[in-house]
């Protein structure tokens, strides 16, 4: 098994739970849109960017709008977000996260991050550990959304790292599907049942150390 030499982060649901703020928008915007939005519809949103979140919602109430309407509402839907992310202060972090990459820091370990969002930089330095991380492959820099493995292979080339010698924790399905095509290890965060493809699932960076997690994949 090759060495495991980095780590790469998603955002939301791993390092944050910005899910709640995006419920809150899309829910508010599927209410104008007159189309009903449930808990269960925004766990299909994990991982997937904001233009195809919208036309799933779409697809789901049996209606399209033109492409002025639908930039409007996803810009709608964002300013939402944003009044609710801007609210949120360092502390807001799920737990264990923070000190998870200080310890992987020390272990000289290679860190970045591999999210769908726009906003990445902006909720990183709001929480004040934008400087944890290496690089930063967000939704302004990828071209194709998870299951595809892109924003994650940016990650790698970035970091110089084979992909087998870096782990991925993912909160979504899509984001471990997008792992595992990639090449990478996997650790889940969240249900083992949603995130079954995953090589180990953990409830959050809180339960193991990072050397404790790697001596998981490596046994
Ligand atoms: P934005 P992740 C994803 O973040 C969210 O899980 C997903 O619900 C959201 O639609 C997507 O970011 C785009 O976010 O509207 O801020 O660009 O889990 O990949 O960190
Ligand atoms: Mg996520």
């Amino acid at each position: 098994m090759a060495p495991i030499k980095g780590f790469l982060f998603d955002l939301d649901g791993v390092i944050v739970d910005t899910a709640k703020f995006h419920f809150k928008a899309w829910q508010k915007l599927a209410a104008e849109l007159g189309i009903h939005f449930d808990e269960a519809d925004n766990e299909k949103l994990k991982g997937v960017s904001r233009k195809e979140s919208l036309e799933k919602i779409l697809e789901w109430g049996h209606t399209s709008l033109d492409a002025e309407r639908f930039e409007a509402m996803m810009a709608k839907k964002n300013d939402w977000y944003l009044d609710f992310v801007k609210e949120m202060s360092a502390d807001e972090a799920l737990p264990g996260a923070k000190d998870f990459l200080a310890a992987s820091l020390a272990l000289k370990l290679r860190v970045g991050l591999g999210s769908a969002s726009k906003n990445a930089e902006l909720i990183l330095n709001l929480l004040q550990i934008h400087d944890s991380f290496e690089c930063i492959i967000d939704g302004t820099k990828i071209t194709r959304s998870k299951p595809d493995p892109q924003v994650f292979s940016m990650g790698a080339e970035f970091l110089g790292i084979e992909p087998q010698s870096i782990v991925v924790f993912e909160d979504s399905q899509a984001g471990i599907e997008a792992a595992r095509a990639g090449g990478f290890r996997s650790v889940g965060i969240g249900d083992p049942k949603i995130l079954a493809d995953a090589e180990i699932v953990i409830s959050g960076l809180h339960q193991f150390s990072p050397t404790e997690i790697i001596n998981k994949l490596n046994f």
